[in-house]
């Protein structure tokens, strides 16, 4: 299972252009393809030379590069929240995704409808935003209540849980999306398990169309740094456009200088997105394989672990943590332990970009 990026975003702002765009192009130019798991979903490799000199410490074993997937998912609308449009369907895609690329249209092109009529990437950012956030509220108030009736209960930290968790409701019903509020030590497993929309990594992509639609993207470019959010340009149908040709490399290379492009942005969006939404590689080294994983930056050891056995997390022990220059540098596994440089990880490790884990379960 790979990590899941969901593309969302208003009507005709260019996701399955872009789905379709990441899909042709690997399959065209890629050592590893894309591939298509459903209609709507894909799966793309990470390449990662760390990986490549950790299995040179393993010869026979197989190295497993971490995936990234990505999944369409169509019928955000305004009101969604509320049953509008395909209403709580793509709610419930959204909820099983691991990071989400807002996409926004910044092209302007009188053929393709815009849902309000007018470019507008702040106001169509909101109108997306604020149906995550509704859909929040509903999901963290059902809690909110759980919480409160705890309150007639002996559990003496109920009243500080209770109140930290109304202030996160609060924020939230203000249009502070989860992953930008603070949130109590108290209540973080609640937050884990409530699995907030708006509690997921975001990357704003904005697809700027053919000639890179100045103002429109400066705009987005505002609103995503007005939320903290990192933002991304590419232009969608020019991408589609270049797969689609199936171009030879030197054609493709006058063409994408016809437009001031150095290279497609299809590949960068794949290491950027990686970069931007926080996350972080681990690597295990288990029976024949040597894979690289991927998580958000502040998963703990027990969380990492549930990546690779849903059950790995409760039935986890301890994690023996190798720093991979110095295992790179120690030769082996065995060598590393030797000096002593092999660490044991509790429950509370944060699990770290580069590191090896082995995850010791009861
Ligand atoms: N002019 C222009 N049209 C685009 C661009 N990107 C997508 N489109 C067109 O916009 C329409 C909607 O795109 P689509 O990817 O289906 O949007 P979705 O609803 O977000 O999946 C299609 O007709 C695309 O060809 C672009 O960069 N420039
Ligand atoms: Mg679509």
């Amino acid at each position: 299972m790979g990590f899941s990026c969901g593309l969302v975003g208003l009507p005709n702002a260019g996701k399955s252009t872009l789905f379709n765009a990441l899909a042709n192009a690997s399959a065209r130019v890629e050592p590893y393809p894309f591939c298509t798991i459903q209609a709507n979903v894909g799966s793309i490799p990470v390449p990662d030379e760390r990986l490549d000199r950790l299995a040179a410490l393993f010869p026979t074993k197989r190295k497993v590069p971490t995936h990234l997937e990505f999944v369409d998912i169509a019928g955000l609308v305004e009101k969604a929240s509320e049953g509008e449009g395909m209403g709580n369907q793509f709610l419930s895609e959204i909820r099983a995704v691991d990071a989400i690329l807002h996409v926004v249209r910044c092209f302007e092109d009188p053929d393709v409808a815009h849902v309000t009529g007018t470019i507008d990437p702040a106001r169509d950012i909101a109108i997306v935003e604020t149906e995550l956030l509704l859909k929040d509220l509903e999901t963290l108030s059902r809690v909110a209540k759980r919480l409160h009736q705890e309150l007639k209960g002996t559990d003496r930290l109920a009243p500080a849980r209770a109140a930290a968790w109304d202030a996160l409701v609060e924020r939230v019903a203000q249009g502070t999306p989860v992953r930008s509020a603070p949130i109590d030590h108290l209540i973080a497993p609640l937050v884990l398990e409530a699995s907030p929309l708006t509690a997921k990594p975001c990357l704003f992509v904005a697809n700027v169309g053919d000639h890179g639609e100045e103002g429109h993207l400066q705009e987005a470019v505002r609103a995503a740094q007005s939320r903290g959010a990192d933002i991304l340009a590419i232009r969608g149908r020019l991408e589609a456009e270049i797969v689609d040709a199936a171009l030879a490399p030197e054609e493709r290379a006058v063409f994408l200088a016809e437009y001031g492009l150095a290279e497609t942005s299809l590949r960068s969006l794949v290491q950027a997105g990686y970069r931007l939404l926080h996350l972080v590689t681990f690597f295990t080294v288990e029976g024949p394989e040597v894979r690289a994983w991927t998580v958000p930056q502040g998963t703990t050891a027990p969380q990492a672990g549930g990546r690779i056995h849903s059950d790995f997390t409760d039935r986890f022990v301890l994690a023996e943590v190798m720093d991979l220059p110095l295992l790179l540098a120690a030769g082996s596994e065995k060598a590393l332990r030797e000096s002593g440089k092999a660490r044991r990880a509790g429950r509370e490790y944060v699990v770290q970009d580069g590191d090896v884990v082995h995850f010791i379960c009861a």
